[in-house]
């Protein structure tokens, strides 16, 4: 398969960076759909000199004309949904469904950030000293470094690059290099919009093309004081590290062991659908998915078997065509991932009560589609506390709450987890136990709306993106006390210093 002239057609310009240094294929086919060049290190120093004019002139703009450009380009993104949608799926794989969900998340980011950008609020705070007044003031930080993954192409740049701009900084974005097309369509949009608004420089969103050599430099350049990191932990702690080193801010949004606690009073007809979207829905690769279901045992067995049809029926028939819009499972993004999951299939299976699916199917289609697998298991034996970015769900028992809670926070991670529960006892001590960033209760882990802070704790690195007050991370926070009295100036805490 050939990506159809008319989604790569939303690249106006894709012939400027046809190169030989990256490959795109599909994970659909393995079809070739371009072949890109890296920007050499020159090109990107080049780059972010652009981001520090451009953020110099864009801070100048008042906050609500810049979620002005936000607004227009959001109504960009609805135009052109289903085009950007169709090529998300055919650069990335996952399901066409999901493809538009994933361009409605922009869209939505897009509208929160234009409601922002007249509400960016400081704090009056009381001043113990007299004819002192005392404020909180929010200033535009600088150009953002984002760098994000392949299995949110569009929506975690969204994220970053709706507040940033809202918020008075420039961009540069340094998408994965197993999925910089879609990047590339979404830098036309904005280019489309860019040159209808008079205040805005040409270079305030850049993408820089490569791999982790390019990012590695965005990383380490100091004129870049935020990066927003998405990706593995491994990354993440290079990425951290990196930047700390530098006394620059990293906003980092790792990986996820996700897990769903099926209490006795859960309604399964609540409970078995959340779980089934979490685990096998976008293939089982997102930073979300449900990684871990931790079941109680006088529902272990029955639980199991429902989740067990369910998986059979889907990896049967459901498999296949991320076009095709009667599919639910689309292909993994690579031969790696297959082997990623394969091995630790391996290394339970020792551990294993029983294992369905995880074998490969549909090789007709000439990508890497799997039958999603689930494992049953006693307890939760060591692999299992490691991600493992595919369809790839463990099953376990538990007795009492307090212990299916010691299960669930032990693993490394700590991003989305969820209860099952008709017990608002057991609900509200979920909720306070849970060492996640996100704890929902009776629905699943992933699929978070964009209006709440996005993150986790632990390896999952802390950040928080998206909805509530994550604006914040991109301005710079000043204090500022003023004295507006005529009498020798009074000293904090009381100090006399009478000259
Ligand atoms: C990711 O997988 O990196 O909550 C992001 C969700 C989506 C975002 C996932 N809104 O599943």
């Amino acid at each position: 398969m050939i990506a159809s002239p008319r989604t790569l057609g939303l690249i106006a310009n894709l012939s400027e960076f046809s190169g030989t240094e990256l490959t795109c294929h599909s994970p659909i086919d393995g079809s070739l759909l371009a072949t890109l060049r890296a920007d050499a290190p020159e090109e990107v120093d080049r780059k972010i000199g652009l981001a520090v004019d451009a953020f110099r002139q864009w801070r100048e703009v008042p906050a609500p004309r810049r979620g002005e450009l936000v607004r227009l380009y959001g109504s960009k993104l609805r135009q052109n949904k289903e085009e950007l949608a169709q090529l998300v799926t055919q650069e990335c794989g996952k399901v066409i469904e999901e493809g538009r969900g994933e361009v409605q998340e922009m869209i939505d980011i897009c509208d929160f950030a234009v409601g922002l950008s007249r509400q960016l609020y400081g704090l009056t705070i009381a001043s113990e000293r007299p004819e002192h007044v005392m404020q909180e003031n929010w200033l535009p930080l600088g150009p953002v470094g984002i760098i994000s993954a392949f299995n949110f192409p569009v929506a975690v740049w969204a994220w970053n690059s709706a507040l940033a701009l809202v918020c008075g900084n420039s961009c540069l974005w340094k998408p994965s290099e197993k999925t910089p097309l879609t990047a590339l369509a979404c830098q036309s949009l904005f280019d489309d919009v860019l040159v209808q608004f008079e205040d805005a420089p040409s270079a305030l969103s850049q993408i820089v093309l490569g791999t982790y050599v390019q990012g590695q430099q965005l990383v380490d350049d100091n004129r870049i004081p935020l990066i927003s990191a998405t990706g593995s932990t491994r990354m993440g702690q290079a990425v951290g590290q990196r930047v700390a080193a530098r006394f620059g801010r990293s906003l980092l949004e790792l990986g996820g062991n996700n897990a769903i606690i099926v209490t006795p009073s859960a309604d399964l007809g609540v409970a078995v659908p959340s779980i089934l979207f979490g685990s096998v829905g976008t293939a089982g690769q997102r930073c979300t998915s449900t990684r871990r279901v931790i079941v109680h045992r006088c529902l272990f067995d029955q639980v199991f078997d429902m989740l067990k049809g369910a998986v059979q029926q889907i990896g049967s028939s459901k498999v296949g065509d991320p076009l095709d819009a009667a599919t639910l499972v689309g292909p993994l993004i690579d031969e790696a991932a297959y082997e990623v999951m394969q091995r630790a299939i391996e290394r339970v299976r020792p551990h294993a009560l029983e294992i369905v699916g995880g074998q490969r199917v549909r090789e007709d289609l000439c990508g890497v589609y799997v039958h999603p697998a689930l494992v049953k298991l006693n307890e939760q034996v060591e692999s299992v506390c490691e991600e493992t970015f595919a369809p790839l769900t463990y099953v376990m028992p538990y007795d009492s709450l307090d212990e299916a809670m010691l299960t669930h926070n032990s693993v490394p991670q700590g991003l989305s987890s969820a209860i099952m529960t008709t017990d608002v006892r057991e609900a509200e001590y979920f909720k306070r136990y849970s060492d996640c960033g996100i704890a929902n209760v009776n629905i699943g882990t992933s699929g978070a709306e964009i209006g709440g802070a996005f993150g986790g704790e632990k390896e999952t690195g802390g950040g928080r993106e998206s909805g509530s007050d994550s604006w914040k991370a991109y301005m710079r926070r000043q204090t500022s006390t003023t004295y507006f009295g005529t009498a020798r100036p009074a000293l904090a805490q009381g100090i006399r210093f009478d000259v």
